[in-house]
């Protein structure tokens, strides 16, 4: 149950670079949810409510240039709306919620690949979030060369940045992966079948309830 939230609810957050496999396996998790006819909420950051959708047009547009603090207080400003509309209400109401991202996104990119300091953002992002922490968090590891490789369609804001840039988020995640409490890691290379059996397996194994084990 996520800390402070009454009647059960479950919040999980899937974080990863780019090209990682997030928004495929998240996909093809709810269709399996559906199947086995588990209620669950799917959303992203930024966006998942009308201000953060505007917000995330913003923070991602590639023909604008903003200064890191801008970057980092456009992605709070979103998760803030995110957490008391959409979160907390969904998991006051007993929900299984699955986030394409969420805090850890904000110390990889920001905190540390942008340099504006871990401890700094935490504060900040304690501000934004009310201090909602997920129940767990999936990474997907992934090397950041190949899933820059396999991104399709016109860059955004973020995806533009040079290969340094994203090697450093690559390390952060690993660095807060062992940091972080409730973090667990999944390789996200090989085919995509090997990997979604991988990630609910891990997933079946914790919250067994909620990812009936395959059988
Ligand atoms: N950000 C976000 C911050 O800097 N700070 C923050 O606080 C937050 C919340 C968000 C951007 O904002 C940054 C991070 C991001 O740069 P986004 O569009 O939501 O922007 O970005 P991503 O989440 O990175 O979306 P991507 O589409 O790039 O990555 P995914 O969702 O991890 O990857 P996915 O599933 O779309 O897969 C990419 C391609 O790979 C293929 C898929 O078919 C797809 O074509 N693929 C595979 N190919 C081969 N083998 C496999 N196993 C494959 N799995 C997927």
């Amino acid at each position: 149950m996520s800390e402070g939230i009454g009647s059960g609810g479950l919040f999980i957050a899937f974080e990863g670079g780019e090209g990682a496999g997030k928004s495929t396996h998240l996909r093809r998790l709810t269709e399996r949810l559906e199947r086995a006819g588990i209620a669950h909420l799917l959303v992203r950051e930024p966006g998942g409510t009308p201000a953060g959708e505007r917000i995330r047009r913003i923070v991602l547009d590639r023909d604008l240039s903003i200064c890191p603090e801008t970057e980092l207080l456009l992605y709070l400003a979103s998760r803030a709306e995110f957490v008391k509309r959409v979160v907390k209400p969904a998991l006051e109401r007993g929900e299984l919620v699955l986030a394409d991202r969420y805090e850890m996104s904000t110390y990889a990119y920001q905190g540390i690949a942008r340099g504006l300091g871990l401890e700094r953002v935490r504060k900040l992002n304690e501000f934004a979030t009310g201090g909602l922490k997920p129940d767990g968090t999936v990474l997907l590891a992934l090397d950041p060369d190949v899933g820059r490789e396999r991104q399709r369609g016109q860059a955004d804001r973020l995806e533009s940045e040079h290969a340094d840039f994203h090697r450093a988020v690559a390390r952060a995640y690993t660095v807060l992966a062992e940091s972080e409490p409730g973090v667990v890691t999944i390789a996200s290379d090989g085919p995509t079948v090997e990997v979604q059996e991988r990630l609910w397996l891990a997933l079946s194994e914790r919250w067994p309830d909620r990812f009936p084990p395959a059988g």
